[in-house]
């Protein structure tokens, strides 16, 4: 089928492992995910990244997106919206419930070619990311590391300042600046799905 007969849209928004969408073993069957912090942005970068706005939910409340949420972007090409993690005011229950959806999706899924993890432009690297990345190593799992909300840097100094400051930290993943408001990045970012979507 042509791929520009594909409009983006929700397959389904899965609370638990059983309902993720199958995968397909037949097709090369490809799933990016976007991982980070409660309000990092995941939901912007992708609806951005899809071209269409109001794709996934976003919100300025932290803790928007509850549920893994799989969209069908190509015919054998997925984005993978996840929970954010560390938001303080989610119950200790359901946060053991998110990290055990996460976890699963991570883990298990033999279809996830590549994950961004988000950064926030003015909180860097936090504890919890860096759990994230060392997690995502020892599962020798692929990623990219994204600076978001580059816009809240007012000038060409303050973006140099604060991407050195963030590269410093884990100097072997050389992140890619984003800004859902004025869209930045995009292009950098396809770029680097277009290679595994190629390989
Ligand atoms: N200035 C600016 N604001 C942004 C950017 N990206 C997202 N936001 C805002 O940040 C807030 C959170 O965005 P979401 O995309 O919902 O964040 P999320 O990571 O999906 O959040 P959860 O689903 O709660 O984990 C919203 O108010 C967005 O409008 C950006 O690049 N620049
Ligand atoms: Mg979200």
């Amino acid at each position: 089928m042509n791929a520009a007969a594909f409009s983006p849209s929700l397959v389904i928004s899965a609370a638990h492992p059983e309902q993720f969408p199958a995968e397909d073993t037949r097709e090369q069957s490809l799933e990016v995910a976007f991982l980070g912090r409660s309000n990092v942005g995941k939901s912007s970068l992708l609806n951005r990244l899809a071209g269409k706005r109001e794709l996934a939910f976003t919100s300025a409340r932290p803790g928007c997106t509850q549920t893994i949420n799989f969209f069908q972007i190509e015919e054998h090409f997925r984005f993978v919206d996840l929970p954010g993690y560390g938001y303080a005011r989610v119950p200790v229950g359901q946060k053991d419930e998110w990290k055990k959806l996460i976890e699963a999706y991570l883990a298990g899924r033999r279809s996830l070619a590549l994950s961004f993890i988000l950064l926030d432009a003015r909180r860097g690297w936090m504890e919890k990311d860096l759990e994230l990345k060392n997690w995502l190593e020892f599962h020798n799992r692929r990623f990219q590391v994204v600076v978001t909300k580059v816009d809240k840097w007012k000038s060409n100094n303050q973006l140099n300042a604060g991407m050195a400051g963030i590269r410093k930290q884990a100097p072997s993943h050389e992140p890619v600046p984003f800004s859902a408001v004025d869209g930045r990045g995009v292009r950098e970012i396809w770029q680097i799905i277009s290679k595994i979507k190629n390989k």
